[in-house]
């Protein structure tokens, strides 16, 4: 039997009262990983560099395992761009590249570069205009039940091209269930921590790592979903919360 085990975290009020989002975890684990889970989402929630939170909320539920849904991860390549200007510029060409249209790719950057803080889930934006397709305004849509099936195999892996670090750890296995809904061509992402300003740009042919996409101390980030036209809303968001997920590593190539 597998458990959802997730973390979100707020500063001054709860996420509902207007709190400000501090972090967020989800994990989808066996039972005997579930306290060592809980306990390490709430050290995080308060030694977290975007500020200590004050309401934590940790959520743990049964998840039959005949529900599980394998996929697969995506080969990651990096891009180091000279400054914050330079990425942008190179994520922008990745999200055309995967068939997100210019009016939207410019959206998507606008809309993330207006956020005053963090949201705590993505924006659903129409991948041809541009237009935010959710109504889930500050809140954003969460992606949940998701993780790797074998976290030796993920560190592995991650081990050979030097990446094995929490955040890439997490946004693979992210990017990994987004790419695999059907109706969303293309992700944009980079983190609301303040020191880390690396992003990517997925979609189903890979994950690409852009640095940096932000200027170092910034807490403002996020992420956005480019969804096709004519694709059941309702549908790609059930899946993006509901649906568990376990991702595999990749098959080496030679
Ligand atoms: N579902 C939807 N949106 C989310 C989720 C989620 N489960 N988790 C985070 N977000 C959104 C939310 O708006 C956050 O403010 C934003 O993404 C950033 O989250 O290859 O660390 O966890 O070097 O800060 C990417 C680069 C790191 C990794 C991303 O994101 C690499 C990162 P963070
Ligand atoms: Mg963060």
């Amino acid at each position: 039997m597998l458990y959802s085990v997730r973390m979100r975290a707020a500063q001054g009020a709860d996420h509902q009262d207007g709190g400000r989002h501090i972090s967020g975890a989800e994990r989808l684990v066996r039972q005997e990983q579930v306290a060592e889970q809980s306990r390490m989402m709430l050290e995080r929630a308060f030694c977290h560099s975007r500020g200590q939170a004050d309401y934590i909320h940790i959520t743990v539920e049964r998840v039959p395992e005949e529900a599980v849904r394998c996929i697969r991860l995506l080969p990651v390549t990096t891009i180091k761009a000279a400054d914050v200007d330079a990425g942008r510029k190179a994520a922008k060409s990745a999200l055309l590249a995967a068939g997100v249209k210019q009016q939207a790719v410019n959206a998507g950057m606008e809309q993330l570069l207006a956020l005053p803080d963090s949201m705590r889930g993505a924006m659903l934006l129409c991948a041809e205009t541009g237009k935010r397709l959710d109504g889930a305004g500050e809140r954003g849509v969460r992606v949940s039940r998701m993780d790797v099936a074998d976290q030796a195999a993920l560190s592995a892996w991650l081990d050979r091209q030097a990446l094995n670090q929490l955040h890439v750890r997490e946004a693979v296995v992210l990017a990994a269930k987004v790419a695999s809904t059907t109706g969303i061509i293309a992700e944009l992402c980079w983190s609301d921590d303040p020191e880390y300003t690396a992003g990517y740009v997925a979609c189903s042919t890979g994950y690409t790592r852009l640095s940096p996409l932000k200027p170092y101390g910034s807490p403002q980030g996020g992420r956005v979903f480019f969804v096709q036209p004519g694709s059941r809303l309702v549908e790609i968001i059930r899946y993006l919360e509901q649906q568990p997920v376990l991702a595999e590593v990749p098959e080496e190539e030679f």
